[in-house]
Parts: structure tokens; C-alpha cells; sequence
């Protein structure tokens, strides 16, 4: 039995200083994470199909909070800030990585984590730290390699496959696809795994005859 979310009606609901401010510990979230300019913005604007839900900025490294969005109820998304950017003196990139640590291994509403690199840069060290620290935590990971229209369909597959060998090593559940917020490619990769990973917040509606406003068929009506 599958559950299909509409992801139009996602809204913002707060911002947060640093993990520690982030709402209670409930519900399933799912994080966006990523180096700047990787293109998190894009990629929750695509998936939410509105233009301007999480700002896109060809600026890297503007958005420095954590960003919460409810997708309908005991659904979360949390946009984590862009990591990797230079400016950022080195004690506030340590204390934000030992916080980052921390809450991908103490959340316990977190059950998924997306992690963006572009298909050109992947799996720099942050991007491998995290996967690390999800897979340690036993939380599913999906990478998407961004702007995969940036290179042709051969380079493209050879870089998929080499990236999902990489993935490998780590251990644990992750997968890797190629996505393009300009060309829609991988968005139904993504919305699947959505929906399945926020799945167990609508079990007890599942027996019955499920009609939740919010997460419809999705048949267009
Ligand atoms: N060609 C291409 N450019 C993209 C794509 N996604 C994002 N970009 C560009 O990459 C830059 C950074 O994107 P943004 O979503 O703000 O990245 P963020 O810093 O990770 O949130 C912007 O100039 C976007 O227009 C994509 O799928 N294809
Ligand atoms: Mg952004």
C-alpha cells in the first residue's frame, strides 16, 4: 500500500538559528542538505512546484539558517544550510558541523536524508562526513547529482555509476540518482522516495478508506 503526497501544498513554517531551535522532536522529517550553489533551492522548488518556496540565490552561502517546511501534517522538511563556503571562518564551520553531527545522530524524527552535489563536484568531504554519519545513525540516504543537464547522456550515465559504486563503501542504504531542477529530471525519483519515507505518518489512516486532503491520488483533481 502506497501513499502519493501532493508536495504543492508544502509551506514554510519557521526558521531556526541552529538545530537546537528547531520544533519538537516529532512527526517524520526529511533533510535537504548540501554544499552552496549545489542547488537545494531549486530542487525544493521543483518538487514543490512554486517558484520561490525555498529562495534560490545565485549568491553561494546566503542561506544560513535552517529552514522548516510542513508538506501536510506529521510531514517535515528541513532545508539545512549550504556548507563549503569559504567565507565562513573555521570555528563557526567546526560549530556548525559538530551541531550537524548531532542531529543527524540524536533526531529521532528524522528518517531520511537528501543530500545534493553537483553531478561536476561530487562527494566532497561534508558530503561523505554526512552520509557517514546517516548511514552510522541507520537513516536512508538519497543523493541527487544536480544539474545533470550539464553534461551529456554518456558522461551523465559514467557519472551515476561511478558515484553508486563510490555510495558503496559506505554501507548502508544509499542511493544515487541523477537530477535536474531545470529539466525536471530525477523529480519523480525523489517525490517516490518522499513518499516513502514519510509513509509510516499515514499508517493508522491507511486501513481505512485513505482520502486525506492532502495526500490525494494526485489524478488531477
Ligand atoms: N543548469 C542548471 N542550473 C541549476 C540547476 N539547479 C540549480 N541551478 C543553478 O545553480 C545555482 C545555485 O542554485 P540554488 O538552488 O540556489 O543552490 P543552493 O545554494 O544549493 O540552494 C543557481 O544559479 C541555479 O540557477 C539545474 O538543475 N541545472
Ligand atoms: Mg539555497
Amino acid at each position: 500500500m502506497s501513499v502519493k503526497i501532493n508536495y504543492q501544498n508544502t509551506h514554510f513554517i519557521t526558521s531556526a538559528p541552529d538545530i537546537r531551535h528547531l520544533p519538537e522532536d516529532e512527526g517524520i522529517e526529511i533533510a535537504f542538505a548540501g554544499r552552496s550553489n549545489a542547488g537545494k533551492s531549486s530542487s525544493l522548488n521543483r518538487l514543490t512546484n512554486q517558484k520561490s518556496l525555498a529562495k534560490t540565490s545565485k549568491t553561494p552561502g546566503r542561506t544560513q539558517l535552517i529552514n522548516l517546511f510542513k508538506v501536510t501534517d506529521g510531514c517535515h522538511i528541513v532545508d539545512l544550510p549550504g556548507y563549503g563556503f569559504a567565507q565562513v571562518p573555521l570555528e563557526m564551520k567546526k560549530k556548525w558541523q559538530k551541531s550537524l553531527g548531532e542531529y543527524l545522530q540524536k533526531r529521532q524524527c528524522l528518517k531520511g536524508l537528501v543530500v545534493l552535489m553537483d553531478i561536476r563536484h561530487p562527494m566532497k568531504d561534508l558530503d561523505q562526513q554526512l552520509i557517514f554519519w546517516a548511514v552510522d545513525s541507520g537513516i536512508p540516504v538519497q543523493v541527487l547529482l544536480t544539474k545533470a543537464d550539464k553534461l551529456k547522456s554518456g558522461a551523465r550515465k559514467a557519472a551515476v555509476l561511478k558515484i553508486r559504486e563510490d555510495a558503496k563503501g559506505f554501507g548502508g542504504t544509499v542511493q544515487v540518482d541523477p537530477f535536474s531542477s531545470l529539466k525536471g529530471l530525477g523529480v519523480d525519483v525523489l517525490r517516490n522516495k518522499l513518499d516513502e519515507w514519510f509513509a509510516p505518518a499515514f499508517a493508522d489512516l491507511i486501513d481505512e478508506d485513505f482520502d486525506a486532503e492532502n495526500a490525494s491520488d494526485n489524478d488531477g483533481e
